[in-house]
């Protein structure tokens, strides 16, 4: 059976979805929505509604992950998952994450209406940490989804103090239920997710879907460069410890590493903190990210091991102190061959021809890994811009992503994967 699906009018309905969850945001003038905020209780309940609507029984897990589940085989069949996060960056575009969450639904409303049956269930998953721009945590809900949430995240404090304890307890669930978040392994085929590219390559090559061959590795550092606090009137540059002038040293450094690997490593200072912050003071302190990613995790490491002895080398010079730790660590995660196989075959029925790429975004994908097999489906994104207003992708595509996953669900006809290659290097 081929369930239809009217992908110009499933576009439009993704957009107006889309931009009802974008709508909701701590900010008036941009979209931003942190994990664990009002808003993200908000966005919950609304994704919440949209499950429902879709046919989808809906549950909460201890960290706000809303699923939404769809079980023609009863509640012990194995299962599929398919979803992505609804939080976002500070000042985001609409389509990152929310779009894969929109897309599932709607592809699993297709198949509900059309009374498919298969011997294993769909849970829909909205996730709530993936960014991790509240707390120096990341892929939070995801690890608990997989089973692997660290308890001592639960100290990490947030940019007012609070810890995420407090936050869960103040979203009104409970943090010593997180482990029963955890799925079943046994229980569990395998997690898909649908996500904008957020890179130019799809735009490039004229196609609107892709299909994820691995999703890079990274590391996210915090470094503390002190020195000593000065009248800037008097004190000669000779005699300076300036803080920021040894930080900004130690970020073209980061650069110069990154320009330098060959396998595409990206490096970025995101934020940064000057103390005391005032015009006329040299700086005395400056904490600063680093954001390090890589498609080879062995480069990666060698380049911070580099960049650590490069850092200590420049405080060593300026007479600062530094010290660098590293608050998220996640390893290049390779898709399954499989999933591959079957989401390019579903897109091959659309009539279109879908690029293998590598992600050098993180995805909650990454957390997945370790409870299942993972496979990603890419949608063109304009310019391949992200994490930026500026974000879009047209609905014509976002329509064929829902048509693709309904076919990809269609041909996903026993409970069990084929092959045991990962993640094939294309
Ligand atoms: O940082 C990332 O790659 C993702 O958007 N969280
Ligand atoms: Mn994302
Ligand atoms: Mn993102």
């Amino acid at each position: 059976m081929r369930i239809p699906v009217d992908i110009a009018a499933t576009g439009e309905r993704a957009a107006a979805m889309l931009e009802a969850l974008g709508a909701i945001s701590q900010s008036s003038d941009n979209l931003t929505r942190f994990f664990l905020t009002p808003e993200h209780r908000r966005a919950a309940d609304l994704v919440g509604d949209f499950m429902r609507a879709a046919g989808l029984d809906v549950s909460e897990d201890a960290l706000g992950t809303v699923r939404g589940h769809w079980q023609p085989a009863g509640p012990d069949a194995p299962r599929l998952l398919i979803g992505s996060h609804i939080d976002t960056v500070a000042n985001a575009g609409k389509y990152d994450g929310t779009m894969g969450v929109v897309v599932a639904l709607l592809a699993l409303e297709a198949v509900v209406k059309a009374g498919l049956k298969r011997p294993y269930g769909i849970d829909v998953l909205a996730f709530g940490d993936e960014e991790g721009t509240r707390f120096p945590t990341t892929l939070s809900t995801s690890a608990a989804a997989a089973g692997h949430f660290l308890p001592s995240w639960l100290g990490a404090r947030d940019a007012d103090g609070l810890s995420l304890d407090e936050a869960i307890r103040a979203y009104g669930k409970d943090p010593a239920a997180i482990p029963a978040a955890a799925y079943d392994p046994d229980k569990v085929i395998a997690y898909v997710e649908a996500h904008i590219e957020q890179g130019p390559v799809l735009e490039a090559e004229g196609e609107p879907l892709g299909i994820v061959s691995a999703i890079a590795g990274a590391s996210r550092l915090s470094i503390t460069v002190t020195g000593e606090a000065g009248h800037a009137g008097t004190v000669p540059m000779r005699m300076r410890r300036d803080a920021f002038a040894g930080a900004a040293e130690m970020a073209l450094v980061a650069e110069k590493i990154a320009r330098a690997d060959r396998h595409g490593m990206v490096a970025t200072v995101g934020r940064l903190h000057v103390e005391p912050g005032s015009v006329n003071v040299i700086p005395s302190r400056v904490v600063f990210t680093l954001d390090l990613r890589s498609g080879s995790d062995i480069s990666r490491r060698e380049a911070l091991t580099e960049f650590e002895r490069e850092a200590h080398r420049i405080a060593d010079a300026r007479g600062l102190g530094v010290v660098i730790s590293a608050f998220h660590e996640v390893g290049t995660v390779p898709c399954y061959r499989d999933l591959q196989l079957r989401l390019r075959n579903a897109v091959a029925d659309l009539g279109h021809r879908a690029p293998t790429l590598p992600s050098g975004a993180g995805h909650d994908g990454q957390a997945m890994s370790r409870l299942c097999p993972i496979g990603m489906l890419f949608v063109r994104c304009r310019g391949g811009i992200s994490h930026n207003p500026a974000e879009y992708a047209a609905r014509e595509d976002i329509g064929l992503a829902v048509a693709a996953l309904v076919r990809f669900i269609e041909r996903f006809e026993l409970p069990q994967l084929t092959g045991s290659v990962q993640g094939a290097e294309q």
